[in-house]
């Protein structure tokens, strides 16, 4: 009998596409065990290959303690949790799942702005709870046709939603290191510029050391009292504290926030205030997606144990 191939399941998101290994590999549930670091001593030196996500990622402490690590699959387009500096030194190949995911989070984004706007769950309370009267209606809101909206990352998903902004009749801004001479957008150079000639600001970019606080109280402050704040990328890259602070004082309009600094914890704070839509960290959170996801975990994984190039290959 031929030896399996080992895989450590440091989350469980691949768990429902094990068939798709066709029974060649042995997996270790890192995610579910008792004692975390018993099962590393165990199996750490059989372990060819980690399934991880971009939240619980895979440390360089974890890598010290699997010897013979080929590769880690990841699930999700961010991997700041994965020590990719590491994973370099070791020769760990690292991949994600780009592309598969941009619509479905594009989606929400823009689902998100309108629930803002609208106050779609404001208003969906006030008829459940029977305080819509004759003589009570929901007071008026606000809309995203005509306002200028600033996107922090016109990367594979920032691009999504622009594309779907444009239709919702948005002028769209945007910043990054580079400007993209090939879009139809004016580029800003400087974040907290763009954020005072935006209404809105959507957040969709990397995590990690590098860009932690990169919207910080100045960027939100030029935002200013009637802009809104839109977090799809990832939470660590607000100021969460001046968030909070900011929304308070009415100095930031709103925030609608699919990604939070600490998740799934989230400040007491965000839940009573009125003008803030919150989201579990869902915005590829679809059946379909979540399957190309899986797929496409699997995929890179099949292909490095087949020998096969890469197929979205991140280190
Ligand atoms: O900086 P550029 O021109 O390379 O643009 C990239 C931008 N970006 C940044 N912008 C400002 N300051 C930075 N330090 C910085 N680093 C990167 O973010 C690019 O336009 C965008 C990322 O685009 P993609 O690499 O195509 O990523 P994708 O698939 O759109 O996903 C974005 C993020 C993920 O990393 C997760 O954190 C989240 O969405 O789910």
């Amino acid at each position: 009998m031929t030896e399996k191939d080992h895989v450590l399941l440091v989350s469980q998101n691949i768990e429902d596409h094990l068939d798709e290994f066709g029974g060649r590999c042995e997996f270790h549930r890192y995610y579910n065990a008792q004692d975390k670091e018993a099962l590393l001593d165990e199996v750490g030196s059989k372990i060819r290959i980690v399934g991880t996500n971009g939240h619980d990622g895979c440390s360089r402490e974890m890598m010290d303690k699997l010897p013979n690590l080929e590769m880690i699959g990841c699930y999700g387009v961010g991997y700041d949790a994965i020590d990719i500096d590491a994973a370099r030194e070791k020769g760990v190949r690292v991949t994600n799942t780009p592309d598969v995911l941009s619509d479905a989070v594009a989606e929400l984004a823009v689902g998100l702005m309108i629930a803002l706007a609208r106050q779609i769950p404001q208003s969906d309370r006030f008829v459940r709870d029977g305080k819509w009267t004759p003589a009570n209606g929901y007071p008026l809101t606000t809309e995203l046709t005509g306002r200028t909206v600033g996107i922090l990352g016109l990367g594979r998903i920032g691009q999504e939603i622009a594309n779907r902004l444009q239709a919702m009749k948005m002028r769209v801004i945007y910043h990054g290191r580079n400007q993209q001479l090939d879009k139809p957008y004016v580029y800003y150079d400087d974040l907290e510029a763009m954020a005072r000639d935006s209404d809105w600001l959507v957040v969709i970019m990397p995590g990690g050391p590098g860009t932690s606080g990169i919207v910080s109280e100045s960027v939100m402050r030029a935002l200013g009292s009637n802009g809104n704040l839109v977090n799809v990328g990832r939470g660590p890259l607000v100021d969460e504290a001046a968030l909070v602070k900011l929304l308070e004082s009415g100095d930031l309009g709103g925030a609608a926030l699919d990604v939070f600094a600490k998740e799934p914890s989230i400040p007491d704070a965000l839940i009573n205030m009125h003008n803030v839509v919150l989201s579990p960290h869902a915005a590829s959170a679809t059946v379909k997606t979540r399957l190309a996801m899986g797929s496409l975990v699997i995929a890179n994984i099949l292909a490095h144990l087949n020998g096969r190039p890469l197929i979205t290959q991140v280190a």
